[in-house]
C-alpha cells in the first residue's frame, strides 16, 4: 500500500539528474507527492522571481513538506530517507562510521554533477562550459568509483557504503553516471560501474528518464 503523503511538493524538471534522484528515492519507499514543474531549459524558469521566492539560489530540485523547504538534492535525500524509511537502512544514522561514508559519497556526488553533468549541459543543453575539461575531470572520478566498487566487489559488498542493503550514497551517484553518455563520457572502460548501475535498477521501485533505460533480463548463467 502506498504511503499517504498529500503535502509533499517536488519542483522537478524532468531531464534534470538532480532532480531524478529525488524522484528515485520518492518511488523506492512508495512515497507519494506532487510534482510541480519548473522549465529549466530553454524556458529558464528557475531563474524567474517566481521561482526564487522559492528558492533565492534560483536551483532545482526542491522540495516542499508542509512548512519544510528544502534546496539541495543532497539534504532532501537525507531528509526523506530520515523521516520516511522504517527500515533506517537508505540513512543509517545509528552507525557514526557508516555514515561518515555515506556523506563522503554524497560529496563525492557533487563531484560528479560538478563534471559529467557539465559536460552534458555543454552537449545537449548549449551551455558554454568546457566540456573536454568537465569529460576530463569526470574520468578521474569515474575511475575512481569503478576501482571502489570493484573491490567491494571482492568483499561480497554490491552497494558504494559496506552494508547488505543501498544507502542514499548509491542513489546520489547514479543518475549522472548513468546519463554520462549524453556528456560524451563513455563507461565502457568501467566494468565495475556497469555492474553497479544494473545492481540500482533492480531496486524495487526503481524509476526511469528520458535516457535511462530499465535492467534488462536477469543473467542466468
Ligand atoms: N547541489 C545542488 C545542485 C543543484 C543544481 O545545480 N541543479 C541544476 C539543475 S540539475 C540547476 O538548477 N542549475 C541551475 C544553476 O545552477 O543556475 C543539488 O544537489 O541540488
Amino acid at each position: 500500500m502506498q504511503a499517504k503523503h498529500t503535502l509533499i511538493t517536488l519542483y522537478d524538471y524532468e531531464l534534470s539528474g538532480n532532480c531524478y534522484k529525488v524522484r528515485l528515492l520518492l518511488s523506492m519507499l512508495n512515497i507519494e507527492y506532487t510534482s510541480q514543474t519548473v522549465e529549466f531549459y530553454p524556458a529558464q524558469q528557475h531563474k524567474t522571481s517566481w521561482f526564487k521566492s522559492i528558492n533565492p539560489l534560483g536551483t532545482l530540485p526542491v522540495l516542499v513538506d508542509d512548512d519544510l523547504t528544502l534546496k539541495d538534492s543532497a539534504a532532501i535525500l537525507v531528509y526523506l530517507a530520515s523521516r520516511y524509511d522504517k527500515s533506517e537502512n537508505w540513512y543509517p544514522a545509528g552507525d557514526a562510521a557508516t555514515l561518515a561514508k555515506v556523506t563522503e559519497w554524497l560529496a563525492f556526488a557533487d563531484s560528479i554533477t560538478g563534471s559529467a553533468s557539465q559536460a552534458r549541459l555543454a552537449e545537449g543543453f548549449f551551455y558554454q562550459l568546457d566540456a573536454e575539461a568537465c569529460r576530463a575531470s569526470a574520468h578521474q572520478l569515474f575511475r575512481i568509483l569503478d576501482e571502489h566498487l570493484w573491490f567491494a566487489e571482492q568483499q561480497n559488498q554490491p552497494w558504494l557504503v559496506s552494508g547488505a542493503e543501498p544507502t542514499i550514497a548509491d542513489i546520489a551517484c547514479f543518475p549522472y553516471v548513468i546519463l554520462s553518455e549524453e556528456g560524451s563520457i563513455m563507461r565502457q572502460d568501467y566494468p565495475a560501474i556497469r555492474r553497479w548501475t544494473d545492481r540500482i535498477k533492480r531496486i524495487p521501485g526503481f524509476t526511469v528518464m528520458p535516457g535511462v533505460f530499465p535492467a534488462g533480463p536477469a543473467q542466468t548463467t
